[in-house]
C-alpha cells in the first residue's frame, strides 16, 4: 500500500505507532519498524541520557529502517529532547500536547521529517505553514491527552484544509479502521491502543489484561477541568477521579496532585489504586495479545481486501 506517507518515511506500510508516554520504549518501537511500519519512542518527561540510550538501542535493532521519537511538548525536557533528536540523527519526529513551531526550523535544517499530532483544523494549518511534512489528525477516541473532535469529523476536514499528507488517529485497531481512514482522505494511520496488546509491548501484565478485557463502554475521560483531558480505562481510580471532577469534591489542584506519577504507576507497577491506564476507546474490540508483525500484517491484509486492491 503505497502512499505519500510510505514515500516520505521509507516504510512498507503507512502505519505509525503512537508515541505513548511511558509505554513506547525501544523494544516496541523496533518491533513496529521491523514489521514494516514506523515505531516511535516516547520522549515523555524522561531524562535525556535515558532517551539517548533508547534511541541507540532502537537504531541497533532496526538498522537503516525508519523509526522516530515523539516529543511531548508539555515536558520540561522538550528543549533538550528537540536537540537530542538532531544530535542522534533521528529521521522522524512526532509531537503532541502543544505547538512545536519554535523547533521547526532547526529540525527542518537537520533534515528531520516533522509530523505534529493535531486535534483541530486551525492547528493543522499552522503546522503546514510552519513546514510540517505531514500531520496526524487525532480524534477524541484516542487514549491519553485528547481534543474534542472525533476522528470521523476531524480527518476529512483536515484533509480538505491541507496540501501535505494526513495520517488518521483515534479508534483504529483493525483493517476496517484503516480502510475507513483512507475513505476519509488519510494516507496513513497512527495506532496506539492495538499495540498495547502486543507481545513486544513492555507494560505491566495487568495493563494488557485491562485492554484485552475492556468492553465498548470501558473508557472514561478525566481532567477536562484541568485543561488536560485524558482518556483512560475505567478502574476504581479513574472512576474516583471522574466522580470527584463531576461532583466538585476534587479541586483541579487536588486532581493534579492525585495524578502526579500515575502513568508510571500504571505502566510499570500495574497499580489499580493509583495508576492511570491511558487507553483508546477502541480497546473493547481488542481481544488478544500477539506480535506486532501479526497485528500489522493482518490489519493491512484486511484493509487491502476492503479497498479492493
Ligand atoms: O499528546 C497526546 N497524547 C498524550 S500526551 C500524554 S502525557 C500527558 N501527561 C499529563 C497530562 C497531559 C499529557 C498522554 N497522551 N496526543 C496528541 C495530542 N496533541 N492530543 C491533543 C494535542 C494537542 C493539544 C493542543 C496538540 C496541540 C495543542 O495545541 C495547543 C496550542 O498550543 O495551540
Amino acid at each position: 500500500m503505497k502512499t505519500r506517507i510510505t514515500e516520505l518515511l521509507g516504510c512498507e506500510y503507512p502505519i505509525l505507532q503512537g508515541g505513548m508516554a511511558w509505554v513506547a520504549e525501544h523494544t516496541l518501537a523496533a518491533a513496529v519498524t521491523n514489521a514494516g511500519g514506523v515505531g516511535l519512542i516516547a520522549g515523555g518527561s524522561a531524562p535525556i541520557d535515558y532517551l539517548r540510550d533508547q534511541i541507540r538501542q532502537c537504531k541497533a535493532a532496526v538498522g537503516d529502517k525508519t523509526f522516530g521519537v515523539n516529543i511531548m511538548l508539555m515536558s520540561p525536557n522538550a528543549d533538550d529532547l528537540a536537540q537530542l533528536v538532531i544530535d542522534e540523527g533521528v529521521k522522524v519526529v512526532t509531537t503532541g500536547a502543544g505547538n512545536p513551531g519554535k523547533y521547526m526550523e532547526a529540525w527542518k535544517n537537520a533534515g528531520v521529517k516533522v509530523i505534529p499530532v493535531i486535534p483541530s483544523v486551525a492547528l493543522a494549518k499552522r503546522m503546514e505553514k510552519a513546514g510540517a511534512d505531514a500531520v496526524v489528525a487525532e480524534g477524541t477516541e484516542s487514549g491519553g491527552h485528547i481534543g474534542e473532535n472525533t476522528t470521523m469529523c476531524l480527518v476529512p476536514q483536515v484533509v480538505d484544509a491541507l496540501e501535505i499528507p494526513v495520517i488518521a488517529a483515534g479508534g483504529i485497531a483493525d483493517g476496517r479502521g484503516i480502510a475507513a481512514s483512507f475513505m476519509l482522505g488519510a494516507e496513513g494511520v497512527q495506532v496506539g491502543t492495538r499495540f498495547l496488546a502486543s507481545d513486544e509491548c513492555q507494560i505491566h501484565p495487568t495493563f494488557k489484561e485491562l485492554v484485552v478485557k475492556a468492553k465498548d463502554t470501558d473508557s472514561v475521560v478525566t481532567g477536562r477541568y484541568t485543561g488536560h483531558p485524558c482518556r483512560n480505562i475505567k478502574t476504581k481510580f479513574s472512576k474516583k477521579l471522574a466522580m470527584g471532577e463531576k461532583d466538585g469534591s476534587l479541586s483541579p489542584d487536588e486532581f493534579e496532585q492525585l495524578t502526579l506519577g500515575s502513568l508510571r504507576k500504571a505502566v510499570q507497577d500495574g497499580n489499580l489504586d493509583e495508576g492511570s491506564f491511558l487507553c483508546g476507546a477502541i480497546a473493547g474490540m481488542i481481544n488478544d495479545v500477539k506480535p506486532c508483525r501479526e497485528i500489522i500484517d493482518e490489519m493491512f491484509a484486511q484493509a487491502e481486501k476492503l479497498l479492493g486492491k
